[in-house]
Order: C-alpha cells, then structure tokens, then sequence
C-alpha cells in the first residue's frame, strides 16, 4: 500500500477529487457534509490499474484547520497538491506547500481541479512554478474535473508512476505510528489510526504509549477495513488497543516499540531556508501527528534550540516545522540535530554550540556523536537515531577512540599517584578510580585495565609482584597468611599440591619476586633469607649445620639448600670441616 496526502486551498476540490478517485467519502462528519467543506482529516483508498492500493489522507484546506492538515500530512511521504482552475494560486495553496517543503515531502503530483469551469493553464503553470522551488520539485501536472470525471484516468496512470518512485520502507524499523485518530467501538474498546511509515505490527505487539510510557497490547489490527493479523508499512492502520481507556490516548500521541525512542523536551534543530532573524520567543512545533508550543532559543544563523511544553518520541534526523499558530504562518522547516543536547550553562557556550551545530546535517553520524558525548551506551544511541555498529569498550558502552586512550593514560597516572599517597594500601579501590576518572560505571575502568595493571580484591596496582596470574597470586596470599609468622617453615609437597602450586606456578611466582625457590618443591616467602641470616649472626661462630637448624627452628630438608644458598649469595662462607660463619650480617 502506499499513502498520498491531499493539499491545497479550500474548496478547491480536494475531497471530490478523492471521492470521484476511490468512490469513498472522506468527509466524515455530519457537519462536513452540511458544510461542505472538511474540518477534520479524512480517509479513502482505491486500487491502481497494476493492482497496487493507494490510501489517501484528505486534509482540510481551511486556514483554520491547518493544525489538523499538518497533523495527517506530516508522517506522509507523498502529496497530491490541488489546485483550483478558477480560483488559481491561493493563501492556502501556498500555506500547505510551505508545508509540504518545510517537512521535506519529496514525491508528489499537481491536480488542476474544477478544469470543467476555467481554463487550467494559468492555475497550471502558477502552481507548477511554485512547487518547482520546493522539496517536491518538477512535478506531473493534470487538469481534471471531479464532477465531470475527466482527466480521472490521467490522474490514476500519474498516480501510477508517482507511486512507483516511492522509496521502499525500512521494515526492520522500530513502530512509531503517530495518532491521528482515536475513538472506542463498542465491545472492542480503543482504536487509534495512524500512517504506519516504517516497521511491522502484528496482533499481539507489545507497545507503549509514548505520553505516558504505559505499556499496550495490540489486540487487533485493521487495514482498508479488513481485519489484519499483520501490517508491514507503509500503511494506513486502524490498531485496537488492550489495557487503555480512550481517554489515554489521542492525536498527537504515539504507539511506540517499547524502548526504541527516548522522550524529549529538548532538542537542538536545524532551520531550512532563510529564517527570520526575529523568531517568535514562542511557536508552535509541528512533528508527526503532534503539535507542541516550544520555546525558541537561537543559537546559530540557522539553528536554535526548542524546549517542548512536552516531551516527545524524537530522533535525528526526523523533519517538523514551526508554525506560528497566530499569523497563520510556517515559520520554518526543522530538522533535528540532536534530541540530547549539553546544557548551556558556561559563558560562551551557546556560540560554542553554535559552532558544533553548523557542522551537524541531521544524517545520523555515529563516530561524529562518539566523538562529542566521548562516551555513551549504544542502546541511547539507538534510541536517539544513530545505527550502532562499532563495538563496545565494556558492557553496552561505546567509547571514541581518542578519549579512550586518553582514560587509560590517565588512570596509570591515577594508580601511581594513589601508590604514592597511600603508600601502605595495597593498590587503588576500583571506586576511587571511577570517581577520579568521573565515569559512571566500574566496568569502564576495569576495561581500562592493561598490563602491568591489574585488579584484585577491588584494588587496582601496579606491583610487579602483583602481576602475577590470579590463581597463583590468590595461592600465593594463602602461603603468606599461613607460613608468615614462621618464614622458615616450608610449606610440604602436598600442601602446595593442595594450593595449586605446580612447577609452573611456582615458577611463575619465583620470577615475580612472590616467592624463593630452595629446591624441588621447597619454597619459602622472601623475606626469609634475612631472617635466618640475622638469626645465624647472633650464633657462637663458627657454627654447626644441626645448630643451625635448630636456631632457625627448621627441618634438614629446609636448612640444607638453605644454607646452601646462603653460601652462594656470599652471606655465610663455608668452613674447611664443614661448619659456618656469618659473612655480612643484614643491616
Ligand atoms: N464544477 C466542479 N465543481 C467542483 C469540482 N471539484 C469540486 N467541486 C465543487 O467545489 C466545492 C468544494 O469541493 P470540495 O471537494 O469540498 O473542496 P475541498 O478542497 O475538499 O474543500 P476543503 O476540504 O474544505 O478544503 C464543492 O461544491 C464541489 O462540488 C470540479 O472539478 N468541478
Ligand atoms: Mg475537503
């Protein structure tokens, strides 16, 4: 299916157009009909000559009924622009084009209507002109009368080829189906309409309503009048909702997929053409099916920030205009450039801004927005628009590559500034760090950690001898807690068996300094070498291997490769007849 927007000035034929098109009415009010003339949008479809449907969203073309035109054109990609051959070129033609242009609407057709009561030339080449200088650009033109039925085949084969120029829409999209519709049916409860421009809705959708972030449940969905079990864009959608009373939800409302959009009051936008220089302080933002009075606040030549009088489902890059509800006025397109702005709080920080601005487009830039948030959960990124791809630092969060490397630098300068401060603690908490750092989130430092540093018990240090593997440093601490108040009693084969500490290991820790090697399988702490040289120092010299082994308080199996050792460090030499005596004692 695809979905065209009527527009033009009143009276000028758009609804008896849409009728002698679909032989469906679009006016559907008693009062339209007494009136003749539409107040609210209307709705009617028709099958092309190729078998493809075409909905039409009629819009009123009154000036006081603009509020309601913009509500149905806006989630609309394409535009039957009328025109009247009598009347031409009128306040309305020209409101709603601007329109049309301020919202980007690229795909469209002219239809010179009431071509049975002029000539349509004039109003043709008027109209043409005027939509070649907008988004629509070079268009197809053709005179019909509604009432006399002709130029209606003309229009349905322009129709034809307007339709096959339509881009395709993004199915895997999240839903965000703005409402321009609500009413109850009795025994079914909540229907909402809307234009459904990108994604999928099944019966059974889990949504939520983006007002109030409250949870619904599609129970059912109709198309063209039939029931659906599912709907792929673009479409026309009637959806009928579980759980929520009509009187939640209306016009300007918007079924969301849950936790695909984040809600903003604050947004920075792009301005197209040539805005006034005196803004409005106030006007009146114009997105979807939404109309929300904003406060304008200039920044650049062409951008300015809006705070919304409420939040809204927004993402970069989304079109909306700015109308002043006043001077029956387009103030202006609007393209989004940011849904998550810094505050503006420092002196200069707006001409600063400024200067960011100029050089965003709204095109959704995920290394431009890693650059300037530096550091970001992909999913905020996803729910402000930008399409991640890059991998994250840790957890969901995405890092610019810069500033990451400049958080490493740092927190090495951290670990050894706090080394030097508390030269007693055993490393850095891993808290003080991210507080240091201002990161809000621990598992950002710790996937800052490279070697020489390192994390153990929630401490962060530099140590050599800390960089040992975490099971041999864990067994490491488990001999120095058992055999520290007795540095000369080596831990038993089996215990160390029982510890983990294999060859390997033991290996490992003799090389980081964490412990000394005697012999196969006898290791002691490293501070026992001293200990036992002030230990023999205060002996009778010479002295005995047996003395020795007694003052040390040791087995042979220890005070052999001990000593032996000692003997080769120069600390004690060794005696003809195999006794010994202290060479330097520790100072
Ligand atoms: N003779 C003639 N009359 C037409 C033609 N199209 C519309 N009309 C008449 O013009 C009047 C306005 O037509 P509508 O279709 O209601 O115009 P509209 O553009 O929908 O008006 P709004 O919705 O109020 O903006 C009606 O009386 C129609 O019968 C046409 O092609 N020829
Ligand atoms: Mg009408």
């Amino acid at each position: 299916m695809w979905v065209v927007a009527t527009a033009g000035h009143v009276d000028h034929g758009k609804s008896t157009l849409v009728r002698a098109l679909t032989g469906m009415e679009p006016d559907r009010w008693a009062e339209e009909r007494r009136r003749g003339m539409t107040i609210d949008l209307g709705f009617a479809w028709t099958t092309l000559p190729s078998g493809g449907t075409v909905a039409f969203v009629d819009v009123p073309g009154h000036e006081r009924f603009v509020p309601n035109m913009l509500a149905g054109v806006s989630p609309v990609p394409a535009a039957l622009v009328v025109v009247g051959a009598d009347e031409g070129w009128m306040p309305q033609s020209a409101e709603h084009l601007a329109a049309l242009d301020a919202l980007g609407v690229s795909y469209g057709l002219l239809a010179v209507t009431r071509a049975d009561l002029a000539d349509p030339g004039p109003a043709l080449a008027r109209a043409r002109q005027e939509l070649a200088a907008t988004s629509l650009g070079e268009v197809e033109a053709v005179p019909v009368s509604g009432t006399t039925g002709a130029g209606l085949a003309e229009l349905r084969d322009a129709l034809e080829r307007l339709v096959a120029r339509l881009p395709a829409p993004a199915l895997d999209a999240p839903v965000r189906l703005w409402v321009d519709r609500s009413f109850t049916i009795r025994g079914s409860g909540t229907v909402v309409t809307g234009t459904l421009g990108g994604g999928r809705l099944r019966v059974g959708d889990q949504l939520e309503l983006a007002a109030t972030g409250e949870p619904v449940r599609v129970r059912g969905v109709h198309s063209l009048n039939a029931a659906r079990v599912e709907v792929d864009a673009v479409a026309r959608v009637a959806v009928n909702l579980r759980g929520v009373s009509r009187d939640r939800v209306a016009r300007g409302d918007a079924l969301l997929s849950p936790g695909r959009f984040r809600l903003t009051d604050l947004l920075d936008v792009r301005l197209a053409g040539d805005p006034a220089a005196d803004l409005p302080a106030t006007l009146t933002l114009h997105v979807g099916s939404a109309a929300v009075p904003a406060r304008v606040r200039p920044l650049g030549p062409d951008t300015v920030r809006l705070r919304l009088a409420r939040p809204l489902p927004l993402l970069i890059g989304d079109r909306a205009l700015l109308r002043d509800p006043g001077r029956h006025h387009v103030a202006g397109g609007v393209t989004v450039l940011d849904v998550d702005p810094p505050p503006l709080g420092r002196r200069g920080a707006a001409a600063a801004r400024a200067g960011v601005l100029a050089r965003l487009d709204g095109r959704p830039d995920l290394a431009g927005e890693l650059r300037r948030r530096r550091l970001v959960r992909g999913g905020d990124l996803t729910r402000m628009g930008v399409p991640v791809t890059a991998a994250p630092v840790a957890g969901d969060w995405l890092a610019d590559p810069d500033h990451w490397r400049d958080l490493g630098r740092c927190l090495t300068e951290e670990v050894v500034r706090y080394a030097r401060e508390h030269p007693l603690e055993p490393g850095v908490p891993v808290d003080v760090l991210r507080q240091r750092l201002a990161l809000s989130d621990r598992a950002l430092v710790e996937a800052l950690l490279r070697p020489p540093l390192r994390l153990r018990s929630g401490r962060v240090t530099a140590a050599a001898a800390d960089a040992l593997p975490e099971p041999v440093a864990r067994a490491v601490d488990r001999v120095r807690a058992e055999y520290g108040d007795r540095p000369l009693q080596a831990p038993e084969a089996h215990r160390l068996a029982d510890l983990g500490l294999g060859p390997r290991e033991i290996g490992a820790a003799v090389r980081a300094g964490a412990l000394l090697r005697l012999a196969e399988n006898v290791v002691l702490l490293p501070g026992a070498l001293d200990d036992a040289v002030r230990v023999l120092a205060r002996l009778p010299q010479p002295f005995t291997l047996s003395a020795a082994r007694q003052a040390l308080d040791t087995t042979r199996r220890v005070a052999v490769p001990l000593l032996e050792l000692l003997d080769r460090r120069g600390a004690t030499r060794r005696l003809p007849d195999d006794a010994r005596e202290v060479v330097a004692p520790p100072g």
